[in-house]
């Protein structure tokens, strides 16, 4: 493969650090705001409660706009770019337009995102304004701004990058790639949250690649899990109205569904439901005992293989990848609420200070 290690080392993007494997020609501009390349974490607290050694969180978070969606956002625009295309448009749930927006930012396209009325977490929001997108606020939810887009870039020269464009599934299915070059093989399992589905579409494609290029002997097992409010596949049908606490997967028509269901039947996998409890409580512990403040999208990963463990699947020495979508600190507020208390106030003297830990002076 025509890749160095310099590159590897550097972080030099996603498009030049897979530049063999991505649909890339002379003309596409190699641009990179420093995605992929994010860290394998190993579980020293949640794998030992289900009797899985081998378990890894995948940090997509630690890409630059905080989600995995840097990952194709790169590519799609990269080949907006090699298009002449000026403007690309996106309906998003929140991380989606944060993302075009950075990229859009740093190529100087004019950004477009439609995201749902009171349905966006606000460190998303913040992004979209701060990198400067158009931002239009649908009164409406993910699916209906969906639509909307699609419609607008049928009738306008103007660049859909949201997961429809195939160019944003090659560039994220390099996270599976990385997987496999982190761990020299594939996992037995990987544990994904599903919303559009166009990230566990991505990831089988990743897989697949390489499983045909003979990196890896056998293909991981999909497991993955949408919120109970808002689970279209599992139910087999549309959800009209989808709700959840994890703003990012409310979809209720995913683009992706057909692919998603192949991923699943093909690798032998499972696509199931998770509770917000069990979401909640999946991103509570992950901050508090993993040291990995994650978004409740992501925890939905997390819930689903807790859950499916509760069920008796056995994941005694297996190697198993949770895929950690995007940071916590997109919605700061979830965690404030969640706390048991406030945090205590005291006056500015050591005293106070003690008293407050119950430490005894030590004169
Ligand atoms: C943190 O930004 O759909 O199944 O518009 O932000 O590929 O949709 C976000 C989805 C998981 C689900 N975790 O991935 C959007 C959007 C996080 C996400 C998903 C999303 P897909």
């Amino acid at each position: 493969m025509d890749k160095t290690e310099e590159d590897m080392r550097a972080n030099c993007g996603v498009l030049r650090r897979y530049r063999d494997l991505l649909p890339i020609t002379s003309a596409t501009p190699m641009i990179s705001l420093g995605e992929g390349s994010t860290p394998l974490v190993h579980s020293r607290y949640i794998g030992k409660t289900i009797g899985c050694e081998e378990l890894y969180f995948k940090l997509e978070g630690c890409n630059p706009s905080g989600s995995f969606k840097d990952r194709g956002m790169v590519v799609a625009v990269a080949k907006a770019m090699e298009a002449r295309s000026t403007t690309i448009v996106c309906a998003s749930t929140g991380n989606t337009s944060a993302s075009a927006a950075a990229y859009g930012a740093y190529c100087g396209l004019r950004t477009v995102v439609l995201v749902p009325k009171g349905a966006v977490a606000s460190g998303k929001l913040a992004q979209a304004i701060a990198y400067g997108a158009q931002i239009l606020v649908v009164k409406g939810n993910f699916d209906q701004a969906l639509e909307l887009v699609r419609e607008l870039s049928n009738s306008h020269p103007i660049t859909l990058v949201n997961s429809v464009n195939p160019h944003r599934l090659q560039g994220q299915k390099t996270a599976a790639f990385e997987v496999v070059d982190v761990l020299g093989d594939a996992p037995d399992y990987l544990f994904i949250p599903v919303g559009n589905a166009g990230n566990i579409t991505a990831y089988w494609m990743g897989f697949s690649q390489y499983f045909a290029m003979e990196r890896i002997a056998r293909r991981p097992r999909m497991m993955g899990f949408q919120a109970e409010g808002a689970a279209p596949i599992v139910l087999g049908h549309p959800v009209e109205h989808p709700t959840t606490i994890a703003s990012a997967i409310r979809i209720g028509n995913p683009a992706s569904w057909r692919q998603a269901v192949a991923a699943r039947d093909e690798s032998g996998g499972r696509i199931d439901a998770v509770s917000d409890e069990e979401i909640l409580a999946a991103y509570k512990l992950m901050a508090s005992r993993e040291g990995i403040f994650c978004e409740p999208a992501s925890a939905a990963s997390v819930a689903g293989l807790m859950k499916s463990a509760r069920d008796g699947l056995d994941l005694t020495g297996k190697r198993a990848v949770c895929v950690i979508t995007g940071t916590g600190l997109k919605e700061p507020e979830l965690a404030a609420q969640q706390a048991a208390a406030p945090p205590l106030e005291i006056e500015a003297t050591l005293a106070m200070v003690e008293q407050a830990l119950d430490l005894v002076a030590m004169g």
